[in-house]
């Protein structure tokens, strides 16, 4: 992409009622807008990491076995009359009646609807077991929306759901979705820790958040700084495998880790002190079993292999994917702006020309762009009429991890420089090894 063909209205100013840091620079960067209170119109640079950010949780819900589908956001009140929610879920649904004066809401999560498919379609154990998700707009009226994408109203959340003959089977979903999440968060380039957590709205006394320690996150935690040395990293899983999985869990789960909601200090104190830590962090995901709940209410039975009608189990499992783009930007970010992971940035690579109209520039900065094109990268290039100093400060805010930079004075010895954004290093290089460390980078050729 060309800069001066694409759509980012960086901010100079930093907006008045952006709180804190991943909030200011979403909007100084151009990713978003604000529409009305906790609803925002993602901007080109914005919807670009929530793509690729969509996509790593696509790819590890598919390898986790999960099926993807999409159900859509308004939704009947009667199926949740059903269930009894719709009068239990209070304020935070928006209720919304139809010209023909029936009853619907702006779904706020799915365990209904994707129950009332279920119990339409699938009637014998044989068809089990079975995890559906969707990645889908949630809408939840909150109180107080703050932070931008951190507590909206209307937010993007991947939420799956397992239907299984019994507990042990739905014990193995919850474990698999335990597993696939450590994944898709590391891959993010995020530490999230699971934490026994309350089940809230949803039901079920076994679930586990999944928490970015940071200090602006709005849950207090508890936990055994133990759990910090724990990484998932490039381990092999068979998710059929039903030891495996529960080895992740107990290995990530053991140590104490809780939210505020399910503190116990006699069990924390039980931690040795210098390990207890209170910290504050950004829940980014949910995980439940609630066992019959809902199948019970909406009668989601099948025929078990003894021939009986038996309600099925079920649990539901959530990741808050725009809440993430928040989340990451807490975790890693300077006073100059963002510094994306090269597994979310929404380009690969910044191509700054130090002097446009130099004919020597302007040739090496189209060679550059259209090479790391052809191997399959998203360069963006800086060909706008400005001052480096303008350039810089814009490419160091939206925080693309790597960077090459190309002036006559460096072309006149042959070498364009390559900066890490994470680090500040620059180090000068011909055009055509630049662009075989970017690409080797991105993909290990
Ligand atoms: N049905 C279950 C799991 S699918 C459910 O709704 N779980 S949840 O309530 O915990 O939401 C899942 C995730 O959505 C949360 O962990 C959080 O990361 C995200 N989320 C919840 N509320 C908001 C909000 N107001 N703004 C942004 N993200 C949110």
């Amino acid at each position: 992409m060309r800069l001066s063909r694409y759509f980012l209205p960086v901010l100079k100013e930093t907006p008045a009622d952006a709180a804190i840091v991943s909030h200011r620079y979403m909007l100084r960067a151009g990713m978003m807008k604000q529409a009305q209170a906790g609803i925002y119109s993602w901007l080109p640079l914005g919807f670009k990491v929530l793509r690729k950010l969509e996509n790593i949780v696509h790819e590890e819900q598919v390898r986790a076995g999960h099926i993807p589908m999409l159900m859509p956001t308004l939704q009947s009140a009667d199926l949740w009359r059903e269930s009894g929610r719709y009068e239990d879920y209070g304020e935070e649904m928006l209720r919304i009646t139809d010209r023909h004066g029936r009853d619907m809401l702006y779904g706020p999560t799915n365990e209904e609807l994707i129950t009332d498919i279920f119990r339409s379609h699938v009637s014998s154990y044989k068809d089990l077991p079975l995890t559906l998700y969707h990645i889908q707009w949630k809408f939840r009226d909150e109180r107080r929306p703050r932070f931008g994408v951190m507590r909206g109203r209307e937010f993007l959340m991947k939420d799956g759901y397992n239907f299984d003959l019994d507990k042990d089977a739905a014990l193995h979903a919850y474990n698999r979705h335990l597993v696939s999440y450590l994944r898709t968060y590391e891959r993010m380039g995020l530490q999230a820790i699971p934490m026994r957590a309350d089940g809230g709205p949803i039901g079920g006394d076994y679930t586990h958040e999944f928490l970015v320690l940071a200090d602006t996150g709005e849950s207090e935690v508890f936990y055994d700084s133990a759990v910090t040395d724990l990484t998932f990293g490039d381990r092999q899983i068979d998710y059929d495998d039903v030891a495996q999985c529960q080895g992740v869990l107990e290995e990530f789960t053991t140590r104490y880790a809780r939210t505020d909601e399910t503190h116990d200090e006699a069990l924390f104190n039980e931690v040795p002190e210098d390990r207890r830590r209170v910290a504050r962090g950004i829940e980014v995901g949910q995980i439940f079993y609630f066992g019959t709940k809902y199948s019970e209410a909406l009668g989601a039975k099948v025929q078990g292999p003894d021939g009986k009608p038996t309600a099925v189990h079920m649990g539901s499992h959530g990741i808050g994917v725009s809440r993430l783009v928040g989340a990451i930007i807490e975790a890693s970010h300077d006073d100059k702006g963002i510094i994306w992971s090269e597994g979310v940035t929404p380009f690969h690579c910044g191509i700054v020309n130090l002097k446009q109209g130099d004919a020597a520039a302007d040739a090496a900065c189209e060679s550059l762009y259209s090479e790391l094109t052809n191997a399959g990268l998203e360069p963006l290039y800086d060909d706008r009429d400005e001052r480096a100093g303008g350039k810089f400060a814009t490419m160091d805010l939206i925080g693309l991890p790597w960077r090459i930079t190309v002036g006559p004075r460096g072309l006149k010895n042959g070498v364009v420089e390559l900066t890490s954004r994470r680090t500040g290093e620059s180090e000068e290089m011909t055009p055509d090894a630049a662009v075989k460390k970017v690409v080797a980078i991105y993909t290990g050729k």
